[in-house]
Parts: structure tokens; sequence; C-alpha cells
């Protein structure tokens, strides 16, 4: 269980006066489950990263299960791989390539989807993917 608290600038390790996320000084080799709760009524702003592990000889594996917190309203929360760790990300559900921002890259992303029918790009979750679901993306870009 990790726990993310106000002015923590990254996700804690559950020991009391442990707060720190694992930083490995060799590759991290990522497998099991993982859990993080907010306390004391933190609330991440949109785009905020929290490092969870990082290794500074790579990074490899993905947790098997993963319960994050919930989201505030338009925002998602989520974990994001790369090389050498990984990240809990908040941010806005428009954010598609999952760099913290919703910008015209995010639309672009969108379109492709949709222009190939990509279920991804089913937004309103009715199955179909058409003009409603466009409609929905636009808004939720728009008022990123
Ligand atoms: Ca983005
Ligand atoms: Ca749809």
């Amino acid at each position: 269980m990790y726990v993310v608290k106000p002015g923590c600038g990254h996700v804690c390790a559950p020991r009391k006066h442990a707060r720190r996320w694992i930083a490995a000084t060799g590759a991290a080799t990522i497998d099991g489950a993982f859990t993080a709760t907010f306390e004391n009524g933190y609330v991440p702003t949109q785009g905020t990263f929290h490092d969870v592990v990082t290794g500074a000889g790579g990074r490899s594996g993905e947790f098997s299960t993963v319960t994050l917190p919930d989201a505030p309203q338009g925002d998602k929360i989520l974990l994001v791989y790369d090389g050498t760790r990984v990240r809990m990300l908040s941010t806005d559900i428009a954010d598609l390539d999952l760099n913290g921002i919703v910008n015209t890259q995010d639309f672009l992303i969108y379109l492709n989807w949709f222009a190939s029918g990509n279920d991804l790009a089913d937004f309103n979750g009715d199955g179909v993917v058409n003009t409603l679901d466009l409609l929905v993306y636009l808004n939720l870009w728009a008022d990123g």
C-alpha cells in the first residue's frame, strides 16, 4: 500500500517516516500488486506525476494488479511505464498521450482512433464509434 499526502511529490513508501518511492540503483523488475490511496484530503492537480519505482539501470515488467485512488471529476489516474520508471499520473480524461497536458497532439490521436474505428474512440461507451463519440471527446478536450 502506497499513500500520497499533501506536500509529498511522489508516491510514498508505506513505512512511517519513509516517504520515498522505490529507487533502484540497478535495474528494476516490476511484478505483483500495486495499491495506492490518497490521505489527508490530498487531491492531485491535473498533470501530476508521482514516481512509484525508478530503476537507474532500466525498468522491466509491470504490476499484475493495480488499485488506484478515485480520480477527481473529469480526470483519470493511471500508471505510466517507461524505460526507467513507473509513475502514477493524474490527468485530464482527454490526455491521450499521457504526458499530463491536453493539446493538439491528443486531438490528433483521437482523430486517428476515430478515423480507423478503433474501439478506443468509443467515448460514450455504447459499443459503436460515431459522431456522438467525437462530440464527447471534443467537449472533454475543449474543457481540458
Ligand atoms: Ca497529452
Ligand atoms: Ca460510442
